[in-house]
């Protein structure tokens, strides 16, 4: 195998693997759906990152022939139990954009005091080959939701999740290169990458 699919159309999420797949050799092809013509409706039914991860690889691998990586993932925030968690995408429902549901959730927050509003960002990175099995690991980011909005770069939730250990910096408030040092979603691939590269026949 010398292609991977990377299978989302979220362009904040291309970005980041573009630069969090550059170590891979200069022979392996990383391709995205709209490069391949492919537009597919998943349905994420899962009731876990794990499972809509897993389900967003197979269908790719499947439509595409392709060894494929997808990614599920969300932001936890104890203060909501846990929500929006899977949700995270649909939280302010169909044709919502990033600071509609940033917004939603600060107002959700509204009441809730310094100290109290503990989040962790979690991805699930999923590879899977057309015929299977799938192969998942994860990695999380642990910080809390702020008051208002910060920062120009990343995508989603980035404004409104103050990153621990990194001086009440937004996660939008770090730059890409910081940012995919120590994402959930560069923690996922750093674990995947492994299993990533026996799939690829790169060796280890
Ligand atoms: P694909 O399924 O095409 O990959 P998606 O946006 O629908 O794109 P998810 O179902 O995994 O992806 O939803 C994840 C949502 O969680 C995403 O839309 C953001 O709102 C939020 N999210 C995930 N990772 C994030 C990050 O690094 N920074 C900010 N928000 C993030």
């Amino acid at each position: 195998m010398d292609k991977l699919l990377v299978a989302t159309n979220n362009p904040g999420k291309i970005r980041e693997y573009r630069e969090l797949l550059e170590g891979l050799p200069e022979t392996v092809d990383i391709t995205f759906p709209a490069q391949e013509g492919i537009d597919l409706e998943v349905e994420e039914s899962g009731d876990t990152f794990a499972e809509n991860a897993r389900i967003k690889a197979t269908a790719y691998a499947q439509a595409s022939g392709l060894l494929t990586l997808a990614d599920d993932s969300g932001l936890e925030v104890d203060a909501l139990d846990g929500a929006p968690g899977v949700r995270s995408a649909r939280y302010a429902g169909p044709g919502a954009t990033d600071a509609d549901r940033y917004r939603k959730l600060l107002a959700e927050l509204a009441g809730i005091p310094p100290g109290q509003r503990a989040a962790r960002f979690r991805c699930v990175v999923a590879l899977a080959l057309p015929e299977g099995p799938t192969y998942t690991a994860d990695g999380t980011c642990e910080g809390e939701i702020g008051f208002t909005a910060r920062g120009e770069h990343g995508f989603g939730y980035d404004p409104v999740f103050i990153v621990e250990g990194y001086g009440g910096k937004t996660l939008a408030e770090l730059g890409p290169e910081e940012k995919n040092r120590i994402s959930h979603r560069a923690r996922a691939v750093e674990a995947a990458l492994p299993t990533l590269r026996q799939l690829l026949e790169l060796g280890s």
